[in-house]
């Protein structure tokens, strides 16, 4: 039995989400909240972040840990590349959105949804002016030059687009979209991501469940 701890609106979680899903995994879901210093959920993940996974004995944490886990010990409808350079290249992708891009991205939604819902408190205008108009031009050139103008990154659909479409899934639930005039082909490339039957599925589900819908 698989069970995924996670909230709903984290884009690490929605990785995972769309691995299960496309694999046709039968899972458990528990809405596990970040940042709540939870002592049970402590002894799952030290870090306290979400998400965790459990399968039977086995527990893991880190998106990219469980999705690469989950491909290797469900390997039907594999969700990497098979070439080796194609997986590596997909690797630094999924690390890149992950990482500096979810910083930035998920800050705006740490700021405009987090903070007035959960902290009764205002957002930091300053914080994502310079996000928007300093921190997050660069990495969307990066991105741009990158994302093909047809189609996905490696053939298929694979978690890497979803990856890279995730960051975005959040900064547009607080209002910011990439301009799609200065970055045309990663506009254009995250709605083909989003228009799939899964990640429409898994979107619409979390839109509900954080009353977005
Ligand atoms: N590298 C981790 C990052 C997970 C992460 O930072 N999740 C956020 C929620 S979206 C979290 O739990 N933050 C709580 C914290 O940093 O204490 C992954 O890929 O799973």
């Amino acid at each position: 039995m698989i069970t995924l701890y996670g909230a709903y609106g984290s884009p690490y979680v929605r990785k995972v989400l769309f691995v299960l899903a496309v694999k046709e995994l039968s899972f458990e879901h528990i809405q596990q909240l970040p940042f709540t210093g939870d002592q049970e959920y402590l002894k799952i993940n030290p870090l306290g972040k979400i998400p965790s996974l459990r399968d039977g004995d086995l527990t893991l944490c880190d998106s990219t840990v469980i999705c690469e886990y989950l491909d290797e010990a469900y390997p039907d409808h594999p969700v990497y590349p098979a070439d080796t350079a194609d997986r590596a290249r997909a690797r630094w992708l999924e690390e890149l959105a992950g990482s500096r891009v979810t910083e930035y991205a998920a800050g705006i939604f740490f700021q405009r949804f987090m903070r007035p819902r959960f902290m009764k408190q205002e957002p930091d205008e300053a914080l994502i002016e310079k996000i928007i108009t300093k921190q997050l031009p660069p990495l969307l050139d990066y991105i741009e030059a990158r994302v093909p103008e047809e189609g996905f990154l490696f053939g298929d659909l694979t978690l890497v687009d979803v990856s890279l479409l995730c960051p975005f899934v959040n900064s547009a639930y607080a209002g910011y979209n990439v301009d799609p005039a200065r970055w045309p082909r990663f506009v254009a490339f995250m709605e083909r991501v989003k228009s799939g039957p899964v990640m429409k599925r898994i979107l619409a589900e979390e839109a509900a469940a954080l009353g977005i819908a």
